[in-house]
């Protein structure tokens, strides 16, 4: 396969992919140093820090918004909750006011509100924000950070801040905060915890618009990614179908290609895997995807009926549906082990023959599987 065409194709699809998930945005507060930036670093991954704070979300504004992806972080630098909360409240209505304004991927889809859960105390500029953001239509997840946790048992003293906290009866998802610890800690021996139950509450209240695009962003809920991948072979497999059974004279093969590209792109991003290495792998695997289908397919023609009676070239929806279902079988299960740091030589780097086994056995056994039932 030519180098250039197959890698200029994959971009478009990728691109094309990256815009139609859209992006997910985060605000982040809390006072300074409860854990605002290791708590997104647990859960989106380093990458968002790594890129920095970002950009004042408006000209003078004290809100930072850092882009990575699929996820927007907009966090506030110089302004501090308990301290300059006019200004605070000023900036958040500014900021909802502009974000109104925008596409659905540009708007503040939820908040996190960070109190240190050993802090004993919460303030009432803490409740008050928290009120005003939830005014402003923004969901608010009141986190409480760095608990610590026990034998299944929190402490105490973060249990009472809890109930106080419940008490109060704020515009708060579930009504209650959530108990976190982003990173463990051998010398008390406490576990990450709570980052899964935070995570599925901010699911709850994102726009369906940017469900996807939050199943890509974060990366501590595989099983989610995995339903998301596996959706869209679905419906990569429904395309082809489509495509190859429409009575059209592009009907053939190269109908499939942008299809197969773009359903693998996406399953790319929901692993976080960026261009340069998707389109590596994606060679290797669509290499492989040739020579077993070639063997793979000899027998599916002969297996679906009517197929004799097509013109030459062209393909049955049947085979156009299968072949592009098990291709996007093998390839979420490459992106899978890519993600988890898997497939690589002892350099590190992702080594093409792992891929290539590893696309191969699992494309041969989705097209046996399929083919039979
Ligand atoms: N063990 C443990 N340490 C944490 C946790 N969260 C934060 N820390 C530590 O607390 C310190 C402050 O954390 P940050 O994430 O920088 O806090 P922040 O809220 O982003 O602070 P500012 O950006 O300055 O407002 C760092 O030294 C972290 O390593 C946690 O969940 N567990
Ligand atoms: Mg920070």
């Amino acid at each position: 396969m030519a180098g250039d065409w197959f890698e200029d194709s994959f971009r478009t699809e990728y691109l094309r992919q990256q815009t139609s998930m859209g992006r997910f945005n985060l605000a982040i507060l809390g006072k300074t140093g409860v854990g605002k930036s290791t708590l997104v670093n647990a859960i989106f991954g380093e990458e968002v820090a790594r890129t920095g704070i970002g950009e004042p979300v408006t000209k003078g504004s004290h809100f930072y918004r850092a882009d990575s992806g699929n996820l927007g972080v907009i966090d506030t630098q110089g302004l501090e909750v308990g301290r300059d909360d006019k200004q605070l409240l000023k900036e958040i209505d500014e900021l909802v006011k502009t974000s109104r304004k925008m596409p659905i991927s540009e708007q503040i889809h939820v908040a996190w509100y960070c109190v240190r859960g050993m802090d004993r105390r919460f303030e009432q500029s803490e409740a008050d924000l928290i009120r005003h953001l939830d005014q402003a239509g923004v969901p608010v997840v009141l986190v409480m950070t760095q608990v610590p946790l026990r034998e299944g048992r929190f402490h105490p003293d973060a249990v009472e801040l809890a109930h106080r906290i419940t008490a109060m009866q704020l515009p708060i998802v579930g009504g209650h905060p959530y108990l976190t610890n982003a990173i463990p800690d051998e010398f008390s021996a406490n576990p990450a915890h709570g980052l899964q139950e935070l995570l599925d509450a901010t699911f709850r209240v994102a726009p369906e618009a940017v469900q996807g695009a939050l199943v890509a962003a974060q990366q501590i809920d595989t099983r989610r990614k995995r339903l998301e991948a596996q959706k869209h072979v679905v419906i990569g497999a429904g395309a082809a179908a489509a495509a190859a059974a429409s009575p059209i004279p592009f009907s053939d093969a190269a109908m499939l290609v942008p299809i197969q590209l773009g359903m693998m792109a996406r399953i790319a991003q929901i692993y976080k895997i960026k261009f340069e290495r998707a389109a590596l792998l994606a060679v290797a695997s669509t290499t492989a995807a040739t020579q077993a289908g070639r063997a793979a397919f000899t027998g599916l023609l002969k297996l679906v009926p009517g197929v004799g009676t097509v013109a030459g070239g062209a393909i049955s929806a049947g085979v156009a549906s299968t072949f592009t279902f098990a291709m996007g079988q093998a390839w979420a299960v490459v992106c899978a082990r890519v993600a988890s740091g898997k497939l690589r030589n002892s350099e590190g780097m992702i080594d093409n023959d792992q891929v290539r086994q590893l696309f191969i056995s699992e494309f041969t056994s989705k097209v046996k599987v399929r083919s039979q039932s």
